[in-house]
């Protein structure tokens, strides 16, 4: 049980939604509209009677800073499947997000393959404001909509021995140029967290942003997001989800680092990737400011690490 204290970068939500206020409800409509048309990122299904979008926003997360424009959410990126740069955006025209199914296997007693349209009409969608921070030093602030990842664990049932959550990404060379051009390199990506990180109120699956469905270049149709967590724990366009005994392998781990750095937690006191994480640029304003323990969330997850070394 958490129990409620005041928290740093509660403020009100008023800051969060600045955007809107600031352009006024049918500016900020036409903005929406002139950028899913530009961009053609979205599937005409947003726009139909039955969409599930926007969902109804969860006003306990709040943020400490204005949301970043939604364009540069889903054009400046990190997709290493794509490309190398942030411009990925463009290289997605071949990526087919429709049909994609989620396999959740290992240690749970009802695996299960779920069809994720249909399992985004199931699960309790809500919205809710996160900070994302970047290890290369970049931040944003996202209005995500997801369910909690909790609800997925809750159908598969996890067997008593099951003590970690394996996640998986997508093998395509044809649709994304990178794992075509790059053979080599580890496809697909993959991402691990802890049962207990998995089920934490805080992580989502998420399915869409800004109120309508996930750009493909925030990995679309459906990917994790633990905003304590630099944001390469947060694997996008997963299609697979297995549950382990041991701790899994992690792509970075596996590549570079040695095993205490699969929690990747936010720590400004620590250098991760051989940089110093003290600061971070939020893009959009390009300002700079000191980055927070945990991201943040320090009063919401600090009690999972207080046992690590
Ligand atoms: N499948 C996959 N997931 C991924 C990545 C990736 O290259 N491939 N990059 C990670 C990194 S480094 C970050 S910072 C975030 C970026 O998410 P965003 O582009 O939505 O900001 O996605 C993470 N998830
Ligand atoms: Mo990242």
């Amino acid at each position: 049980m958490l129990i409620k204290i005041p928290r740093g970068w509660e403020l009100p939500e008023r800051l969060a939604t600045a955007e809107h206020l600031a352009l006024g409800r049918r500016t900020f409509l036409a903005t929406l509209g002139l950028s899913a048309a530009a961009g053609a990122f979205f599937s005409p299904s947003i726009w139909s009677a039955t969409s599930p979008y926007p969902a109804k926003r969860n006003s306990a997360y709040q943020l400490d800073r204005p949301l970043t424009k939604e364009y540069f959410v889903s054009h400046y990126n990190n997709f290493a499947e794509f490309g190398d740069d942030k411009d990925i955006w463009k290289l997605m025209d071949r990526f087919r997000i429709e049909p994609w199914t989620l396999r959740v296997t290992g240690l749970v007693t009802r695996p299960q393959t779920f069809d994720v349209s249909k399992l985004i009409r199931e699960m309790p969608l809500e919205e809710r404001l996160y900070r994302h921070r970047c290890v290369e030093g970049w931040s944003m602030a996202i209005p995500w909509t997801g369910f909690p990842f909790k609800a997925l664990i809750d159908r598969v049932q996890p067997a008593s021995d099951a003590r970690y959550v394996k996640m998986i990404s997508f093998l395509r060379p044809e649709e994304a140029p990178n794992q075509k051009e790059h053979p080599e390199q580890t496809w697909p990506h993959y991402q691990g967290l802890t049962l207990d990180e998995a089920m934490h109120e805080l992580t989502l699956l998420v399915t869409g942003m800004y109120g309508h469905e996930l750009s493909k270049s925030c990995g679309a149709p459906i990917r994790a997001i633990l905003p304590w967590k630099y944001g390469f724990k947060s694997l996008k366009s997963i299609v697979a989800i297995e549950f382990t005994a041991e701790q899994p392998q992690t792509f970075w781990t596996h590549i570079a680092l040695p095993p205490s750095h699969f929690y990747a937690n936010v720590n400004p006191n620590e250098r991760y990737l051989n940089r110093s994480q003290a600061r971070e640029k939020i893009i959009g304003t390009w300002e700079t400011r000191p980055t927070l323990m945990y991201n943040g969330y320090g009063p919401y997850v600090a009690h999972l690490y207080e046992k690590q070394p």
